[in-house]
């Protein structure tokens, strides 16, 4: 069933549970037909803390539960995901737009591989050792509270469950109030999986109420959170009195260099590709494609020919490659963002402002290129999360690197062209991940952001070592 039949409850202690009173309904649209498909609660802050009492008070005895046992538990708990795995992704179709086949092939998978990666970094991390005389033993850091975005659910939530379970942390999940119906599912697996009463808890909620309350919380030791770079240092403002641990994963505005020596076309047709995919709502598509300026009219043209391929549709349609954005504000922001472009002098190569010709409903947008674009305009500055790319000539590569390093981000860059080459280039770019002629994606690398991009790594053992506490026993080997 894609719509939980415990929408509109929390699962808190174990099981689910009503909302306190003051809680109130959220209606749960599909943004390729404006439906709404259920109701959701969005609870208080009073919500917040019982579900934080509840993992606070189940923390002692499930951080001393024996590493293999956690472990053992996270694979349940995979096993009981794949048995469900067309709900989930039936249920991100529904709630985010994502086309049928992308959803099962990239939003449903990408929580099944970053808990299965996260259970092999586990067998192999080294939880304790020597270090001279010290013990050096990692630790749960506590109660987190896992606060996840729209654009990847099951990403952000297996992402930070996975690795939090197995540190031995309890935790409070509030998934984003637009896309909350696979966060209901993943409470329904926990609960199938058998997870102890109290280790992992889920309320919905707004940000401004529920999130903020998580993240003020004098229980909790830990926020980890994927968003806007607005709630990102909202969070760390409120969490700063406590002195918790934030984990931030926020905004990006990733360059792409393309090389002379690289095959242009083809470079610049994945270029386009990476950029579009998931209907431009990651935040490390390549959205600053960098070409040299005496190939920059040819570029324009294969990108072109890349935009033309793209099937905007009907998500269930197993044809489509594009589905909707998530929402109208998004929707709306994006058309902001494209005008800006035009304004400022771009050349719009395709796509531009409105819906698709022949689309009268949902938030589907064109897939829009602009070409002569500077590093100054809106379009290469703002995070725009939609399929918008720009492409930028540059005179040498000293340019393209001042051009990519130029931005308050830095989550991820890219470079195609011959490996050896791009190696020296990839040391030079300020950024957390740098992806080499679009290499498959790899959950055991890490990911997370230099500059505003955030703080901390996700991912595997680095997502594991983030919730954590290190631990050194002086003495122990006197
Ligand atoms: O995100 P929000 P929005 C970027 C992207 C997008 C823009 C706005 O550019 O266009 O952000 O998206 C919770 N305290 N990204 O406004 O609000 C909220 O309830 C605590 C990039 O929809 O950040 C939800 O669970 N929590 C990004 C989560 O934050 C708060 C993914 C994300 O929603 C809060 C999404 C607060 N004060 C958007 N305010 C990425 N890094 O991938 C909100 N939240």
């Amino acid at each position: 069933m894609t719509i939980s039949k415990h929408i509109g409850q929390f699962y808190i202690n174990g099981g689910w549970v009503d909302p306190l009173p003051g809680a109130t309904k959220f209606g749960v649209e599909n943004p390729a037909t404006e439906e709404i498909v259920g109701e959701v609660a969005l609870g208080t802050a009073a919500d917040a803390d019982r579900a934080i009492a509840a993992a606070r008070a189940a923390f002692d005895g499930w951080t001393v539960t024996p590493l293999k046992d956690r472990i053992a538990l996270v694979r349940r708990i995979l096993e009981v995901y794949n048995s469900r795995y067309e709900e989930f992704a039936q249920a991100m179709s529904t709630e985010m737009g994502a086309p049928i086949e992308w959803a099962r092939g990239a939003q449903a998978w990408a929580g099944q591989v970053h808990i299965e990666s996260t259970i092999k970094a586990a067998e192999e991390m080294q939880w304790e050792y020597m270090r001279g005389s010290t013990r050096i033993v990692l630790e749960g850091i506590g109660v987190c509270a896992l606060i996840t975005p729209w654009n990847w659910p099951m990403n952000q939530i297996a992402c930070k469950v996975a690795p939090a379970l197995i540190a031995g942390c309890t935790m409070v999940l509030k998934p984003s109030e637009i896309a909350p119906l696979s966060g209901l599912l993943f409470a329904e697996v926990c609960h199938e999986a058998g997870v102890p009463p109290g280790v992992f808890n889920m309320v919905n909620g707004n940000g401004p109420e529920v999130g903020a309350r998580m993240s003020s919380h004098p229980e909790v030791d830990m926020v980890s959170f994927t968003g806007s770079t607005r709630a990102g240092t909202a969070i760390a403002a409120a969490a700063a009195p406590t002195v918790k641990r934030v984990a931030q994963e926020l905004g990006g505005k990733s360059p792409n260099i393309i090389l002379r020596s690289a095959d242009l076309a083809e470079a610049v047709k994945a270029g386009v590709a990476g950029c579009f995919g998931n209907t431009g709502q990651s935040c490390d598509a390549p959205t600053r494609m960098f070409v040299p300026r005496d190939l920059h009219d040819e570029a324009l043209g294969y990108a072109k020919e890349a935009a033309d391929e793209v099937v905007v549709g009907d998500p269930r349609d197993t044809a489509t490659t594009m589905g909707p954005l998530v929402s109208k504000l998004q929707f709306d922001k994006v058309q902001r963002l494209i005008q800006a472009g035009i304004d400022e002098g771009a050349t719009l190569v395709c796509g531009g402002i409105g819906r698709p010709v022949g689309v009268n409903r949902g938030w589907f947008v064109r897939p829009t290129i602009f070409g002569d674009v500077t590093n100054e305009m809106t379009v290469s500055r703002e995070e725009i999360f939609g399929p918008v790319l720009a492409i930028l000539p540059y005179d040498d590569l000293d340019h393209a690197v001042t051009m990519a390093n130029d931005t308050p981000y830095g989550l991820a860059a890219y470079i195609a062209g011959p490996v050896e080459e791009a190696k020296p280039l990839a040391r030079r770019l300020r950024a957390g991940t740098i992806n080499l002629n679009y290499p498959d994606w790899d959950t055991f690398a890490p990911f997370g952001g230099y500059k505003q991009s955030g703080n901390g790594r996700e991912y595997a053992d680095w997502g594991i070592h983030d919730f954590c506490e290190i631990k050194g026993v002086v003495g122990w080997g006197a």
